[in-house]
């Protein structure tokens, strides 16, 4: 009767783009400490083994039902030795003991305080740790030098690791678009991130702008948001330009992840709350990037910022090693054509790599 309820999971696709991975799954447990172990080895500096234990976290997220011993799954593409062991501890003992040292271990801990600040990444964390600093107290105390944008992640450390919720995304994505539209009648903003991929709450609100005439869209930050007379709704921002053309010869597959360059703003806004945290203030604060991408662009900026990091990490990877093109925020290139293959839809660049389109609620690996 037992056997009637377990996996049986003899293939599985190898990257994650030619998968389909829901939000919610039936491994919470076992793909948790898969991550946390993912931290911690991007915490050293050990990109390699922090990717490996990813992507076996993300297998399991897309397995059809619940694991609950090892023998249910064949020999899996990207699930290796390591992992293997922390999700038999799991299984068998409900815990890891490896990762229930790392969590209590000073260093993960304090990596964990300050890579939580707006501005900080693991380099700086790292060195300041080295320098013997533990605390958010101890920055200020010692006086540590801070960028601009890492003043104001101290500043709003409490509000900015609390949890944004769709209705505020959604709240504050209106907000823009009445904003951009005073400016720019036609102009349309949109809700990406994970977000899109139906989360109920994320980290920050991803907005992506943009117009269906060409070049409209251009300084339309600057413009409409970023410096608007409305001071008193931004706290604190950080604007780019594009820097982007079409002239450059794009990077090589296999090549370090482009940064996009669309005009972008990084900002902290202040939203009116009534409940929750901040409601004794009136107001939280709260992360919100702004992109501007031209239309022609549009789809590859949608697709590059709805996520997940690691299911946008494997397409990369699959249109360059499968399909030698290589794909970014503002194009794909077919190396093998010398051309950019242009789209007018999501839909359509997963035609040009040969992909079936999986719809953004299944991009969550
Ligand atoms: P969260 O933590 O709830 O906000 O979750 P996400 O999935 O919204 O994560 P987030 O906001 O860090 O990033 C959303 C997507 O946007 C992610 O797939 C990667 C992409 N993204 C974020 N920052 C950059 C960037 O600087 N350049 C490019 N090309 N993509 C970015
Ligand atoms: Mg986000």
């Amino acid at each position: 009767i037992e056997s009637r309820h377990r996996l049986r999971v003899s293939w599985m696709a190898p990257y994650a783009c030619q998968r389909r991975t829901p939000l919610l799954h039936s491994n919470q447990p076992l793909t948790e400490v898969l991550e946390t172990l993912a931290e911690e080895a991007s915490f050293s500096g050990s990109e390699g083994r922090s990717l490996a234990f990813t992507r076996a976290a993300s297998v399991l997220k897309a397995l059809p039902g619940r694991l609950s011993a090892l023998e249910e799954l064949g020999p899996l593409p990207g699930i290796g030795e390591h992992s293997r062991r922390v999700i038999q501890d799991v299984l068998e003992d409900g815990v890891s003991v490896e990762v229930e040292r790392v969590k209590l271990s000073e260093r993960y801990r304090t990596m964990k305080l300050f890579t939580r600040i707006f501005g900080v990444g693991v380099r700086t964390a790292s060195r300041w740790y080295q320098e013997g600093l533990r605390t958010l107290v101890d920055l200020q105390e010692r006086n540590t030098k801070l960028t601009r944008q890492q003043q104001a992640g101290l500043r709003h450390y409490e509000d900015l690791n609390t949890p944004v919720e769709r209705g505020e995304a959604e709240f504050i994505g209106q907000m823009v678009q009445e904003a951009v539209q005073r400016f720019l009648p036609g102009a349309s903003v949109t809700l990406a991130g994970g977000f899109r991929r139906g989360k109920p709450h994320g980290h920050d609100i991803d907005l992506l702008l943009t117009h269906p005439e060409a070049g409209r869209e251009a300084g339309l930050l600057s413009r409409a948001v970023c410096l608007s007379p409305d001071q008193g709704l931004i706290l604190y921002q950080h604007s780019q330009e594009n820097s982007f053309t079409l002239h450059e010869s794009p990077e090589a597959p296999g090549g370090r992840d482009l940064l996009d360059r669309f005009e972008r703003c990084f900002s902290i806004f202040r939203l009116e709350v009534r409940g929750g945290p901040g409601a004794a203030r009136g107001w939280k604060a709260v992360r919100v990037d702004l992109v501007v991408a031209p239309v022609s662009q549009f789809p590859f900026a949608l697709l590059g910022w709805t996520g997940s990091r690691h299911f946008e990490r494997e397409l990369r990877r699959f249109a360059g090693h499968e399909r030698k093109m290589v794909l970014n925020s503002h194009t794909l290139y077919d190396t093998r054509r010398n051309l950019f293959l242009p789209a007018a839809s999501e839909e359509e660049i997963f035609q040009h790599l040969g992909l079936e389109y999986v719809p953004p609620a299944q991009r969550n690996a």
